[in-house]
């Protein structure tokens, strides 16, 4: 399936804009806990099948109109995403990020440490063998991007809870930071960051990740929006402190349509 490129015309993104901690801290949000998001329970929502561009845009519009505080208790964080089938991956998957494709960053995996800090019992940095040497899985997932375009495409990688639980990650806190080689920067809720589906991948499509896909490692959320799944991860952290986004930093709801 081709991209269509097209920024759906009703997305405001601006309104989409909510002081999400204050939301997180009032006593009277505690089912925030219970029901995040996911994008199939929004999908059910908004009746679009994800199943082809035109679908995805509606869906892209209708979530557009709801906050985040709707969001938070309208899901199930427990429902899967919806998967795919070897013959439905996007070829060729598209590069996305807020430079050009001659601008990813180079990081050399040889000499590569993954810096783990926060809320963590072992604070160890990890070569990349150590982190190939975890259980891996794979997924083949669509990746949502909220600027108009969805692709198919198959990441391998080591369940996200089972490296939480390696680096003795407090799973009571509320935030998981990641900070990139570039300078992007991303945070997720700790539900999200248990959840089954997410994958801390090391592989696309079968090989080593390619540069522009996120070398050496991106983190694979299929129950959120692209732009909530960072690339080129060079540290991780575990926080009660709202670490923010680049996006959400400048006006992209947090949840991400997750
Ligand atoms: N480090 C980093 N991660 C990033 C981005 C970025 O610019 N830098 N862009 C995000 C956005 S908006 C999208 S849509 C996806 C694109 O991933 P892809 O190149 O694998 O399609 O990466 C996300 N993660
Ligand atoms: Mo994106």
């Amino acid at each position: 399936m081709k991209p269509s490129n097209r920024v759906p015309s009703d997305i405001d993104l601006a309104s989409l804009s909510i002081d999400v901690r204050g939301e997180l801290d009032m006593p009277s949000r505690r089912l925030f806990g219970k029901r995040i998001l996911t994008l199939g329970g929004l999908a059910m929502l908004t009746g679009c099948s994800l199943s082809d561009d035109k679908s995805v845009d509606t869906f892209l519009a209708s979530v557009s109109r709801m906050n985040d505080r709707v969001q938070a208790w309208l899901f199930d964080p427990n429902r899967l995403a919806p998967t795919y089938t070897e013959a439905q991956i996007t070829r060729p998957f598209p590069f996305n990020a807020f430079y050009g494709i001659d601008e990813v960053p180079h990081v050399d995996g040889s000499d590569f440490r993954l810096k783990v800090s926060g809320l963590v019992r072992n604070r160890k940095d990890w070569t990349l063998a150590e982190l190939y040497a975890l259980p891996q899985a794979e997924q083949i997932t669509r990746h949502i991007c909220v600027e108009g375009w969805s692709a198919i495409g198959r990441w391998g990688g080591t369940p996200f809870a089972e490296f939480l639980k390696r680096v003795g990650a407090d799973t009571s806190a509320k935030y998981v930071g990641f900070k990139c080689a570039d300078d992007y920067y991303e945070s997720i809720d700790m539900r999200t960051a248990l959840h089954p589906q997410t994958l801390l991948t090391f592989t696309f499509d079968g090989q080593q990740l390619p540069e522009k896909y996120g070398y050496p490692m991106k983190l694979r959320m299929p129950t959120k929006l692209g732009y909530k799944n960072p690339k080129h991860i060079m540290e991780i952290f575990v926080t009660n402190t709202f670490p923010g986004g680049y996006w959400v930093d400048q006006g992209y709801n947090w949840f991400g349509g997750s």
